[in-house]
C-alpha cells in the first residue's frame, strides 16, 4: 500500500517537476525510521536511522547513510557509532555492533545497546565519525516495556562486568525461535568490547505458570559477540530466558536473566 501511495506520488511530482532521483528514492524509507540527521564540518549530509520506531533499552538496528551536500553518495567512507550516556557526574558508553557499509542498500547497518533510558539519570547521544568528521546526535532511549528486560549487566566469577543482550527473536512467536545473544565486557566505561569463546546453556521458564519448555537449543558462539541458538516459547505469555555462562570450564554466573513478554 505503501508502495502504491509512493508510486501516486512519484506521478504526480512528475506531473508538475519531475520524478527527482533524491535522496528519497534510494534511501528505504519504507522500512526505516528517521532519528535524526546531521552535517560533518565539509558539508556531508549523516542519517541515523532505525529499524523501529522508538530507541529502547535493548540491541537497537540503526542505520546511516551519508551523501554529499548534492545529495549524491559519498563511496563508503569509514563509519563508526559511539553511543555516550551523560550522567551528570559520570559518563558512559555501551555496546556497539559497529557499522558495515551495504552497497545495496547505501546504508551501513550497525547495532547499538542502550543499557539505561533517558530521563533523570542522564541523557544519550550517539556521534558518528565518517572518516575524520563526527557528527553527534541527540537521541531519546525509552525503557522497555513494563515485565521485559532485554539487557542486563551481570559482574562475572573472575570479576568482570559482562553485559548480555538479546538480538533475536526480536518478534517472539509460539514454536522454536532463533535465538541470538550479544555478550559484552566492561573493559572501561567507554569500551564494551564483544566476547567470544564462551559458553552458553539457556532454559527458558514461564514465571507465572512455573513451567519450562523442551527442545532448546543452547545459544553457540558465531561471530563478534554473538551467540546463537533456538527457544522454544510453548504458549504465549511472559517468559523468562535464564543464562548460565561458562568460560572453558569456570563458571562465570549461574543464572542471568533476560525476560520477554509477547
Ligand atoms: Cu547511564
Amino acid at each position: 500500500m505503501k508502495n502504491i501511495q509512493y508510486l501516486f506520488a512519484c506521478l504526480f511530482v512528475f506531473l508538475f517537476a519531475s520524478c527527482k532521483d533524491d535522496e528519497n528514492n534510494v534511501i528505504p524509507t519504507v522500512d526505516h525510521f528517521l532519528v535524526a540527521e546531521g552535517k560533518t564540518a565539509s558539508g556531508k549530509k549523516v542519517k541515523l536511522w532505525s529499524a523501529e520506531k522508538d530507541l529502547l533499552v535493548a540491541y537497537n538496528k540503526l542505520y546511516v547513510s551519508v551523501q554529499n551536500a548534492d545529495s549524491s553518495y559519498t563511496g563508503d567512507p569509514a563509519v563508526t557509532l559511539t553511543p555516550v550516556m551523560d550522567m551528570g557526574t559520570m559518563k558512559h558508553s555501551s555496546p556497539v555492533e559497529q557499522p558495515v557499509y551495504d552497497a545495496s542498500t547505501k546504508l551501513y547497518p550497525a547495532g547499538v545497546v542502550f543499557s539505561m533510558p533517558s530521563g533523570d539519570m542522564g541523557s544519550w547521544t550517539v556521534t558518528a565519525k565518517v572518516d575524520q568528521e563526527e557528527v553527534t546526535f541527540p537521541v531519546n532511549i525509552k525503557s522497555s516495556p513494563a515485565n521485559t528486560k532485554y539487557t542486563t549487566t551481570f559482574v562475572g566469577s573472575d570479576g568482570t562486568a559482562y553485559t548480555i543482550t538479546l538480538v533475536d527473536p526480536s518478534g517472539p512467536k509460539i514454536g522454536l525461535n532463533d535465538l541470538v545473544v550479544l555478550v559484552n565486557r566492561r573493559e572501561s566505561m567507554m569500551s564494551f568490547p564483544a566476547v567470544q569463546g564462551l559458553t552458553l546453556e539457556v532454559t527458558p521458564e514461564m514465571p507465572s505458570m512455573g513451567h519450562g519448555s523442551p527442545n532448546n537449543v543452547n545459544p553457540a558462539f558465531t561471530s563478534g559477540g554473538r551467540y546463537a541458538g533456538k527457544v522454544n516459547f510453548t504458549m504465549t505469555g511472559d517468559w523468562r530466558l535464564h543464562f548460565k555462562v561458562l568460560k572453558g570450564s569456570t563458571v562465570l554466573a549461574q543464572d542471568v536473566a533476560l525476560d520477554l513478554l509477547f
